[in-house]
This record gives C-alpha cells, structure tokens and sequence, in this order.
C-alpha cells in the first residue's frame, strides 16, 4: 500500500498533521493537497481538538507544488493555473486562517513556493536553525501565491517582500525570525519539542479565547483602530460569560492552575 500523503495523528487535545511525500520533500500533488485540507478540517471541527501542529516529515518541510503534476509541456490543453489556487491553495489559506483554534507550524527543513507561504499562514511559526524559506516562484515565472505576497508584506514590508520575491534567494530561519516573518528559529534537534510543548500549552488553554484573540488580530489588517476597538469590546462581552473567563478569575484569586475547559 502506498504512504499516506499526510500522516494525522491524534493526541490529547491536539492533533499533528504531518505532510508525508519526503522523497519530494513534500512537494504537493492532488492527494496531498486533499488530505491536508480533510485533515486540517476535520481537526477544525472537532471539539476535542484544541490545537494543530503542522510540519512534515524527513528533511524538509515542503517545496511547493509538485512540478512535476503541473508540467506544461505534458499536458495537451496547457495548464490552468488559477483553477489550481482556487481548488487547492486558496481554501486551504482561508481554512487555517479561520479554524477557530491556534494552528501552529514547525518548519523542519527547507520551505519552498507554496510551502514557505503555507507555513507563513499558521499562527505560529516556528523554524529549525537549519531551514531556509524560498519564494521560489520568480525561478519558474510565476507569481507568489498561498496569500504570500499579503502575508509576508503585512509582516516584513515591501522592501523586503520584494527582494525576496524577485530574487527568489533563500531566508535563513534565524534571519526570518530577526526580521518578524516568523516567531523562532530554534535547534534543529529541538524543534519538536518546543512545538509540542507549546501545542501541548494551547491544548489546555481557553480555547474560545485564543480563538478570538487569533480573528482580533487578523482584522486587524483591515479595521480603523475605531473599528478594531468595537471589536475588542464585543469580543470581550462574549468571553467575560464564557465558562473559561470564570475559571481563570477563579484560578488567580485562589492562586492555583486554571483549568480551563476550552468551553464558552
Ligand atoms: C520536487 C520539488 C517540486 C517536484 C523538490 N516538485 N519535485 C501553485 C499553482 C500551481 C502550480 C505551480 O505552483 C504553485 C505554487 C508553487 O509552489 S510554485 C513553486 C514550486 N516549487 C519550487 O519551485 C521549488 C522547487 N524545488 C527546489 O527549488 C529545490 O528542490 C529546493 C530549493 C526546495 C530544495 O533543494 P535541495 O535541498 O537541493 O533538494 P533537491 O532539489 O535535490 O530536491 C530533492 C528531491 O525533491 C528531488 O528529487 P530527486 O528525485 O532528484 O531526488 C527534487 O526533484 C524533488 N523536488 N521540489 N516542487
């Protein structure tokens, strides 16, 4: 039996989900793509599920779109590559972007194309010391994509953006994170650890507050501080009722771990 593009495994209170091909160092074809988006989804709406850790296996984390899947020259109509973003990538973009739950990356080893701009739509992004991110795009003609061009100019500016991009030359881990394009670069040997340990953190935290703090600061992109401050008020009315709200008062005036339920 072939591998399973993505390997999903299941653990208390979070989910791992591994992209799988690493002979192609994980470079997307059509089933890795569904199985992502299954995966990604179902750990969306499951209420036990109170984190994501994404990453991928062998040595790098993923180089984009398997190249040879989109080959021009073998394939009689030419190719449609718009209809590619709009089946696979764009869904997938909205989708981590609006699961309701913090969705965490470690970045493993090399992340490339689409793969840099995935791991860059994550919550949080944590990269081994030895990974390199290549807007590798400008080297076959193309445009970046998976929301990269918005993404990476809302957190390291046009400037760098660019250069990146047209250059397509590679940005180290600890330069990414010196420039805020990512929130660590860390050993390479302990990078599982430390992402564990931080979804292992979010497992047990207030869910519908990390929730909302991830969608205040993503409107944050687009709202006037005058709108950004009524959405801060509304979404501090609805968690000031939430269950967790009243376990973390009750937790610091009793000077004891809270143990949130995740629960409105
Ligand atoms: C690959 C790939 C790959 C197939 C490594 N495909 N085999 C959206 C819309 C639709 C179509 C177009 O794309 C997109 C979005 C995109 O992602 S466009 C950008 C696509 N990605 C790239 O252009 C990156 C291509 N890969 C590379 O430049 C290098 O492989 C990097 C810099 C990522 C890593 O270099 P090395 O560490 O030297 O590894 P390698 O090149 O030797 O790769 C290892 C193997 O993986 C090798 O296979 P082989 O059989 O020779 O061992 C590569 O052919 C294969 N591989 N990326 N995207």
């Amino acid at each position: 039996m072939a591998e399973e593009p993505v390997l999903v495994e299941k653990k208390q209170g979070f989910t791992v989900i591994t992209l799988n091909r690493p002979d192609k160092l994980n470079a997307f074809n059509d089933e890795q793509h569904r199985a992502l988006f299954v995966a990604m989804k179902e750990a969306g709406e499951d209420g036990a599920v109170r984190a994501v850790l994404l990453t991928g296996a062998g040595r790098g984390f993923c180089a984009g779109q398997d190249l040879g899947d989109r080959d021009p020259t073998k394939m009689e109509d030419g190719v449609d590559l718009g209809e590619t973003l709009e089946t696979f990538y764009n869904p997938l973009i909205r989708l981590i972007r609006s699961l309701q739950k913090p969705v965490v990356c470690a970045v493993n080893g090399v992340a490339a194309g689409a793969g840099a701009n995935i791991a860059l739509a994550c919550d949080v992004v944590l990269a081994a010391k030895s990974a390199r991110f290549i807007q590798a795009f400008s080297k076959i003609g193309l445009v970046p994509d998976s929301g990269g061009t918005w993404t990476m100019t809302q957190l390291i500016g046009e400037a760098r953006s660019k250069a990146l991009m047209l250059t397509g030359a590679p940005l180290m881990a600890e330069t990414a994170e010196q420039w805020g394009l990512i929130w660590r670069a860390v050993e390479d040997e302990n990078l599982m650890d430390e992402a564990l340990a931080m979804v292992e953190s979010f497992a047990v935290g207030p869910t519908l507050g990390l929730a909302m703090t991830k969608m205040a600061v993503q409107a944050a992109a687009t709202n006037s501080l005058d709108e950004q401050l009524d959405l801060e008020r509304d979404y501090q009315r609805r968690l000031g009722r939430s269950a967790d709200y009243a376990e973390g008062v009750s937790a610091f005036l009793q000077k004891r771990a809270p143990n949130f339920s995740g629960r409105e």
